[in-house]
């Protein structure tokens, strides 16, 4: 997501120990754990060279000797009665092991995935424009998974093999220099062939989780454009375009795959030679008289226990790497930081509303200015339109009283204040918004409506409702407040979500209103009832409009007409008429007594 690796990228597992302070102390314990769990594992092959050390020795044998026990059945018992308690520590430390291993892959997990939503919630508007929310999804949702399967089953596993290679080779150096150098032959060439291995496995499975990036956003894009799709027929060419990123995918996996596999036999066949040494020496030395029959014995099995979990390790790497490369996405994300911060002020009280831009400029990522000077002012309690052709920078500059960028220069103040300086909270929480594109939850019209201000009674929310002339439609629908609106409010008309979205607005009670309308194409009828609810509405706040029908603002305290990124004219609609410049042409186009120029509507 960002050009230049973030320093969490060099190493992962690294940056989520230091990420993840306060578990630590699970870690240690879960760490603890895996090692009881890996010595009793051990144990019972050592017990077992020791009934064979008292079948062939008796009295002489290590439990008779050294233990002080009479008579060869009550070593065997004695045996037995260990062998009985390692296996009860054995399943108890592995019961425990597994709950906090598994514990810890779910809370971290759940972290994460909520610390990188919040921190994606965070960023400024302008990232998540340039940004697929098919990619980020990819990474709140696959990546964070990717990563509770290493926890849940591979951090565990790679942990006991290691602790098998050290108790193991403790109990080979204590009994044979020479068998310990030929058991452990095939360890460096198993270690050694891992990094080389993970290094080639890396670039590859960085590629797996990009591909998936791209599956996630091309197919997020796609369900979300569905009815365009339909309207242009253009499934097949869609179909493809998804057939061509998910084979994408499956070829970087494939190729990720290709090169984990072959790693496997490899293991193997060093796996052969050591256990073919011990088997060969051990048993030349038993000849020899120089290693006891018990002692031979432990050793074979101990090169079972050694050398058999190594097998896995190619799988468990793979696990690794997989989680690895979402990890340094998951922190990438983590780091990317918001360009716009808030201010430390809040606006004094009580809060009025007025509105001042000074010679805003203003222009998107490298993009030519849009806004290009720009000053104006909405003095608190009156209300004041925007109008202007298509693209002339209307939304744009309702964009900056929110803050949702910040000007290239110039200053926008609320109440005299400049909106930099301003917390969020003080900021957004003053202001009522409705946008050119209206976005509904998922849920019933009531909850949308109260979604600025979730503990509004009813009869608050029906009073909003009313004013916004939105009442009349929704006690008409079938189950009037309760209905639930589907995915984007698409069950309702452009209109209907419009009034919905006002108000929402109105409901939060804002000292300024800030309303993009969205369209001019309304009839008669309900330009009529947007005239009558802004009239309401306005009438004890601030507010500033973008209007397409010059009609809905003709009674603005004052009109300002944008052209080429400058205000070309203001004043109020009988002035701007009678001074014929370009808002006279426009409503002379509107009203249908002129025919509309070239560069307006
Ligand atoms: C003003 C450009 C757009 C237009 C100009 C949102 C957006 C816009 N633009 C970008 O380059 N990047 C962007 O992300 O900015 O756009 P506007 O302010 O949306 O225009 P408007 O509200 O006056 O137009 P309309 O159609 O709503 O009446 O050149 O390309
Ligand atoms: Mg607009």
């Amino acid at each position: 997501m960002t050009s230049a690796p973030p320093p969490s990228a060099r190493s992962p597992l690294g940056a989520l120990w230091r990420h993840h302070r306060r578990y630590r102390r699970r870690v240690v314990a879960a760490i603890a754990c895996t090692s009881v769990n890996t010595a009793m594992d051990v144990a019972p092959e050592i017990l077992l060279g020791a009934a064979v050390d008292v079948v062939v020795r008796g009295d002489d044998s290590f439990v008779g000797s050294t233990l002080g026990v009479d008579g060869r059945f009550a070593q065997l018992v004695v045996i037995a009665a260990l062998n009985a308690l390692v296996w009860i520590l054995e399943s108890l430390s592995d019961y425990v092991a597994s709950l906090l291993w598994r514990g810890l892959a779910q809370t971290v997990e759940h972290d994460l995935r909520v610390e990188a939503y919040s921190t994606v919630q965070r960023l400024d508007v302008a990232w998540h424009e340039r940004t697929s929310t098919g990619k980020v999804l990819s990474v709140l949702s696959d990546d964070v998974n990717q990563l509770e399967r290493f926890l849940d089953v591979g951090a565990r596993t790679i942990l006991h093999t290691a602790w098998t290679v050290v108790l193991v080779g403790a109990v080979f150096a204590v009994t044979s220099w020479q068998l310990t150098l030929l058991a452990f032959l095939p360890v460096p060439v198993i270690v050694l062939g891992s990094i080389r291995f993970q290094r080639r496995l890396e670039p590859l499975y960085a590629a797996v989780r990009e591909t998936a990036g791209e599956v996630s956003a091309t197919l997020a894009t796609n369900l979300g454009g569905l009815t365009t799709i339909k309207a242009f027929t253009a499934e097949e060419r869609e179909t493809a375009r998804v057939e061509r990123v998910s084979d994408d995918y499956r070829v970087a996996n494939r190729r990720a795959i290709a090169s984990s596999s072959a790693f496997v036999p490899l293991i193997r066949m060093a796996i052969l030679a050591g256990f073919t040494s011990t088997l060969l020496l051990g048993g030349w030395f038993v000849f020899e008289g120089r290693l006891e029959v018990g002692l031979y014995s432990v050793l074979v099995f101990l090169t079972q226990r050694l050398l058999w979990p190594l097998t896995d390790l190619g799988q468990t790497l793979d696990l690794y790497q997989r989680a690895m490369a979402s990890t340094r996405r998951i922190f990438a994300l983590l780091d990317e930081e918001p360009h716009g911060v808030d201010g430390t002020r809040r606006l004094p009280a009580p809060v009025r509303g007025g509105l001042e831009l000074r010679g805003v400029r203003f222009g998107y990522d490298d993009g030519p200015d849009v806004l290009r000077g720009v000053d104006l002012v909405v003095p608190a309690g009156e209300t004041h339109a925007v109008v202007g052709s298509t693209g002339a920078g209307k939304s744009s500059l309702l964009r900056l009283v929110l803050r949702f960028s910040d000007p290239r220069a110039g200053q926008v103040l609320l109440d005299g204040v400049d909106v930099r300086d301003l917390t969020w909270e003080s900021l957004r929480g003053a202001i009522g918004y409705v946008s050119q594109d209206v976005f509904l939850f998922h849920g019933t019209v009531r909850d949308n409506l109260a979604y600025g201000r979730p503990e509004a009674s009813d009869a608050e929310v029906e009073q909003a409702a009313r004013l916004a002339e939105a009442h009349g439609f929704i006690s008409a629908l079938p189950e009037g407040y309760a209905t639930v609106v589907g995915e984007r409010g698409l069950t309702l008309s452009g209109g209907q979500r419009q009034r919905i979205a006002l108000a929402r607005a109105i409901l939060r009670d804002p000292a300024l209103l800030v309303l993009d309308e969205a369209t001019s194409a309304v009839d008669n009828e309900t330009e009529a009832a947007i005239q009558r609810s802004l009239a309401v509405v306005t009438a004890s706040r601030t507010a500033l409009v973008v209007a397409h029908r010059l009609s809905t603002v003709r009674d603005a305290h004052r009109i300002w007409v944008l052209s080429e990124g400058r205000v070309a004219e203001s004043g109020t609609h009988d002035e701007l008429v009678a001074a014929g410049g370009i808002y006279a042409q426009l409503w002379a186009v509107q009203t249908g007594s002129a025919v509309a120029g070239p560069a307006h509507r």
